[in-house]
């Protein structure tokens, strides 16, 4: 038995472009489908700005990951922006402008592992279409990037593709809904792969692939079962090329996928709600089992049929998913749902909320507190891949109240952050899981992806912007830093 953590455990935190960097317009960088989604709340959708072929400008809701009803974006329609609002991607929190500053204070944190993604407009405009040239400025920001980690001897984990599609591929291929932008997303990797070989070793191809949909998150116009699925499975197989692609390109690095498991229990023991909720939890380890072993599960087939989906594949499809598989699994955890057979509708998401748990308390969002959860879940992927697994995301949005000073004691992130690393910790010494990382996310206060909003803060970093991005931007460390520093200088004996 392990007694604690390994050496070279990556103790890190985690961002995504979309909601960290903003510079949307600068160093040449096109358009992206995030730059049309507007702020909202837990009791407003965020909506999607967009120009309808006559010339309208009107809005379509971007409802939550994973819901099947979302509005559809009409044919001939493209993302516009309307000068009078509010855009939570444009400037983020300008980790753009400020990334020497961010890094230097994750140096002082002690990560040894830095989760971002590339903003796959800003290295090709138009998505890397056939003959487009690479826009230097975009390679040359992440090249800069990466240095400054270096220099504090952090590894950055780099996502290919968070939640942003390029535009010009959302309307030209119907993002992913199109055959080509599976060439296009090569183009991009190829390009990142080659410039960063000697910087970037730890790489994700698609960031909580079981929950996307519809044009916020994969460019496409629909959202039915059948588009989207369809999408995935080009997904898989741009995923599939690009863990080839970075193998002969950086043969040091490691290359995951990632999905979102946050856990899922069966609300009692009527068998029809046990066997439902493993049932349900295949909807999400779909996703995994394709990507991990390189084949469609056996129970694909009724999955499909139930939800009248056909899946077109091309010759060599299934040959390039069965030989490049992922060399490790990385997923994002923050809650546990109860699976009910009544309430509970057969989507494909991973962590779809269900009834609540009497046994746990919620945050202000409404997300279920589970430590034991993510021990359950690191043991559940681990007895079924035998494969390294990696936590890139887990913690806990709250509204924290600096004082004057910008200074946020969040004693219950603390909490939060210390009973989930102890479960974590249990998985590793006592359940023999083979643990490469751990990054909390939004290590720096960023824009919330499910409401736009500011006030549902990760991190150990205040930032000082409001809902509407006013604000100094200072970056001011909160009382939870210090705990994780001294976490990560223990190797997570001390918490
Ligand atoms: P926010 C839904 C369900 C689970 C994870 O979420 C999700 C979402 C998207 O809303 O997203 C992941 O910001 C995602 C991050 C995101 C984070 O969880 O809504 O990978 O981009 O910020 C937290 O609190």
């Amino acid at each position: 038995m392990k007694k604690t953590f390994p050496e070279n455990f990556l103790w890190g935190g985690a961002t995504a472009a979309n909601q960290y960097e903003g510079g949307y317009n600068k160093g040449g960088r096109g358009l992206a489908t995030s730059d049309f989604i507007t702020n909202g709340s837990t009791d407003h959708p965020r909506k999607i700005t967009i120009k309808l072929k006559d010339g309208t400008i009107t809005t379509v809701n971007r409802r939550p990951t994973g819901d099947p009803k979302i509005d559809n974006i009409p044919e001939g329609a493209s993302g516009y922006i309307d000068e009078n609002v509010y855009y939570p991607s444009h400037k983020a929190v300008d980790f753009y402008h400020h990334y020497k500053e961010d890094i230097a204070l994750y140096g002082e944190l002690g990560l040894k592992c830095f989760r971002l993604s590339i903003s796959w407009s800003r290295i090709f405009p138009k998505g890397g279409i056939e003959g487009e040239q690479p826009n230097e400025e975009g390679l040359k920001f992440y090249e800069d990037v990466f240095r400054e980690c270096k220099k504090y001897g952090i590894e950055p984990l780099v996502t290919l593709y968070h939640f942003e599609t390029p535009a010009y591929l959302a309307e030209h291929f119907n993002g992913w809904g199109g055959r080509e932008t599976i060439n296009c997303f090569l183009r991009m990797c190829n390009e990142v792969f080659t410039r960063y070989k000697d910087l970037v070793k730890y790489w994700i191809t698609i960031n909580e692939i079981n929950v996307l949909n519809g044009y916020a998150f994969m460019g496409t116009r629909e959202a039915t079962a059948q588009v989207r699925y369809q999408a995935k499975h080009h997904m898989f197989v741009a995923s599939a090329l690009a863990n080839k692609l970075c193998h002969e390109i950086i043969p040091v690095a490691k290359i995951g996928c990632m999905v979102a498991l946050s856990c899922i229990y069966p609300k009692d023991c009527k068998p029809e709600n046990v066997f439902g909720a493993l049932d349900y939890r295949r909807g999400a380890l779909i996703y995994s089992d394709i990507m991990m072993r390189g084949y469609y599960p056996s129970y694909a087939d009724r999955f499909f049929e139930e939800m009248g989906v056909t899946i077109n594949m091309e010759p060599g499809d299934e040959e390039i998913i069965r030989a490049n598989p992922s060399d490790f699994l990385s997923f994002s955890y923050y809650r546990s749902s109860v699976y009910h057979t009544e309430i509970i509708q057969n989507t494909d998401t991973g962590g779809q909320m269900g009834d609540a748990n009497p046994f746990l308390e919620k945050t202000e969002w409404g997300w279920a507190i589970d430590p034991v959860g993510l021990r359950y879940t690191l043991s559940e992927l681990y007895d079924r891949y035998q494969k390294p697994l990696f936590i890139v995301e887990n913690g806990m949005g709250t509204i924290d109240k600096p004082d004057e000073n910008g200074y946020v004691e969040d004693d219950y992130r603390i909490r939060y952050f210390r009973d989930h690393i102890a479960e974590m910790k249990k998985a590793v010494t006592l359940d023999g899981v083979d643990l490469m990382g751990y990054t909390p996310w939004g290590c720096i206060d960023l824009v919330s992806a499910g409401t736009g909003e500011m006030k549902k803060r990760y991190g150990f970093i205040y930032v000082d912007m409001d809902d509407e991005g006013n604000g100094t931007l200072k970056r001011t460390k909160k009382k939870s830093f210090d705990w994780y520093k001294k976490v990560i200088a223990t190797n997570g004996e001390d918490l």
